[in-house]
Formats: structure tokens, sequence, C-alpha cells
């Protein structure tokens, strides 16, 4: 159970409001449908997965596929062509989806298509295999009728990206999507996140999405254009099953944001599942994962950020992150959605 300290609430109709919750353990019981997803911009997108779930009493899969492609659409740093590009200066896309069947899909290296959630989706459905990338997914895409889309960064990126050529340093700097600028007042994606950072290059982040339904069945989807700035080529977690997602229709799912290479050291989501597998709550699993990630290099894992947020089979949620400043978002119950500060291994 994570503790009432922790619990930093945000509903929607409190905007921009941001107050403790004195009612967190009643909102941490199992509960069904519900949605999750990283940071403080997934609770849009759990508004529209909410829509498949509740309203229509849909599959999980379907509401991770909607809210992963709602952020796809809109312009920001961190998912979909408007993101941030590579050295090169290319945007290049990664996505995996998993359902309740074990059935998984991913794409990675994608560039020009503007929904690869729904690539990973198609390649899930339609072909013999899990992953494809590059120049081999961009061909399926197209000869499966998603449209090229123009290579050219959105305004936003083309700044970003002179901004970052001044010194073509590659540094991510932990929470940067938090990171508030001075005297500006909490605005943005939400309580947490501000849409623009202090030298003037735009915020978002990975989005990562699990869901549990009506039917009792989960599902997750994980969309991202990576680190900005990576070098050609890079792959981080996000589009590998077990390491950015992961779901086991019998336990949970519980998927990542933070940096992917040490994400993928320890097969990270894949891990908490397992955790819970165990008897730990979603909460703990993510936290033991955490404690396994720390253990390898507790020095160096000050200066990096690794969240994991998951839901277990009975609709219980829960986060943990190495460092403090990673929120994520649920939504369940009748009361709206709700941005939540997860608790972290080092205050
Ligand atoms: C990556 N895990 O490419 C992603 C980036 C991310 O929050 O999640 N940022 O490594």
């Amino acid at each position: 159970m994570q503790s009432r300290r922790n619990f930093l609430h945000w509903s929607v109709l409190s905007l921009p409001f941001l107050s403790i919750s004195k009612a967190f353990a009643k909102n941490n019981v199992a509960q069904k449908p519900i949605v999750v997803s990283t940071w403080d911009s997934g609770l849009p997108v759990n508004a529209v997965a909410w829509k498949i779930l509740r309203e229509k009493n849909g599959r999980a899969l379907d509401a991770v596929e909607a809210g992963a492609r709602s952020i796809e659409d809109t312009i920001n740093c961190c998912v979909g062509l408007g993101g941030n590009p590579d050295r090169d200066g290319k945007v290049t896309l990664d996505a995996c989806i998993m359902d309740e069947h074990a059935n998984c899909g991913a794409v990675a290296y994608l560039q020009h298509i503007k929904h690869p959630i729904s690539v990973a989706r198609k390649v899930m459905e339609s072909t013999p295999h899990v992953f494809l990338v590059g120049d081999g997914a961009l061909q399926f895409a197209l000869a499966n009728g998603f449209k090229k889309e123009p290579d050219k960064l959105s305004a936003d990126a083309e700044k970003s990206y002179k901004n970052w050529l001044k010194k073509s340093e590659y540094k991510p700097v932990m929470n940067i999507e938090q990171q508030q600028i001075k005297g500006q007042k909490k605005e943005g994606h939400g309580p947490f996140a501000p849409n623009f950072l202090e030298d003037g290059s735009f915020n978002h982040d990975t989005m990562g999405t699990i869901a549990l339904d009506n039917a009792g069945n989960l599902s997750g989807a994980c969309t991202t254009s990576g680190m900005g700035f990576k070098m050609k080529g890079r792959l981080g977690d996000s589009p590998i099953i077990g390491a950015g997602l992961f779901v086991d229709n019998e336990i949970g799912a519980a998927v990542s944001s933070g940096q992917g290479e040490e994400v993928i050291r320890i097969a990270g989501t894949h891990l908490v599942v397992e955790m819970m597998r165990m008897g730990k709550s979603p909460e703990e699993a993510c936290k033991g994962a955490i404690e396994r990630l720390v253990k390898i290099n507790p020095a160096k894992a000050k200066d990096f950020q690794v969240g994991f947020i998951a839901i277990n089979k009975q609709g219980e949620y829960g986060a943990y992150s190495i460092n403090p400043g990673f929120s994520y978002s649920v939504t369940a119950g009748e009361d709206g959605g709700k941005v939540f500060m997860a608790t972290s291994h080092y205050k």
C-alpha cells in the first residue's frame, strides 16, 4: 500500500489546485475498470481510454491503444512525430502493445508514421512476428494503409534541436518533464509538468498505459520518440516486451518510464509482474524492481530516473521510482482521474 504522505491528488475538475488527499487508502482498493498511465500527461490519455472501458464497456486493449493514439496526435517532446529528433535530426518512434492472451506487437526506429502504437497492434494481429524495426516496420505500415507523413520537425522540436546542437551533448536530465520554470505558475500538462522548460525546449514524456476492463482482462501500451537527441538507431526500453511493458492476464501489468538502458538491464516490467506473482502488491513489486536496479550501482542510480507503474488482476495499482519526481495518473470509479507522485527510493 502506498503511504498517504506520498499521495498527491489532482482531479480534472479541481484544476489547477493541487492537494494532499485524505482518502488515499480508499482509492487504492481493488476496482474495475481502471486505467493507469505514466506522468501527469497520462490524465487526458486515461480519459480517452476510460470512454472505452466505462462508457462502452470495452476491451482493455482497445482502451490502451486509443489512449496512446490520442497522445501520438498531439505535439509534445516525447511521443509521436512532433517529438524531439535523434542527434541527426530524425524523429524515430518506438511502441509496443500487449493483450490478455500474451499476444504482443512492437515497432521501433519507425519514421514517418503518426500512430506507431497501431502499427504495433497490426504487427501483433496480422503477422507471425512480434517486432518490426526501421525500414521494415515502415514498409509494413505503408502496406497496411498507414499514411506516410512528411519528414519535418514540429516547430517546437526544431527549436529544441537547434538549442541542443549548440552543445551537442547527450545528457539525459532526470525528471526533466517535471521541471518548473522559475516564477511561472504550475501549469501545463498537470500539477508537476510544465509545457515548456526553462531553456525554451518543450516538455512531455513517454506514455505508458495499463488497464483492466470490466471483463477482468488486462492490456498495456507504450509509445515514445525515445530519449531526445539519442544516437542514431538507439532503442530504449519502451518498445521491448518485458522491459518497457509487460502484461500477464493471470497476475497483472506493468509499464516503465525513464532511462531505458537501465530498465532493459533488469527486464524491468517483467520483474515487476513476477514480483506480483510472488504475492507483492503493485507498489511493493515496483519497489522491488527499483531496489534491484539501485543495488547494481547505488551511486550511479542517484543520477538517473526510472519509474514503474503496475496494476494487478484485482485492479489495485501502485508505482515506485528511484528518485523523487515520477508522477502517474489513475482513472477509476466515479471521481475522475487523479495524478499521484510515486514514492521514491531516494528522497
Ligand atoms: C527511453 N524509456 O527511450 C524511454 C524514455 C522515457 O521518460 O521513458 N522517458 O528510454
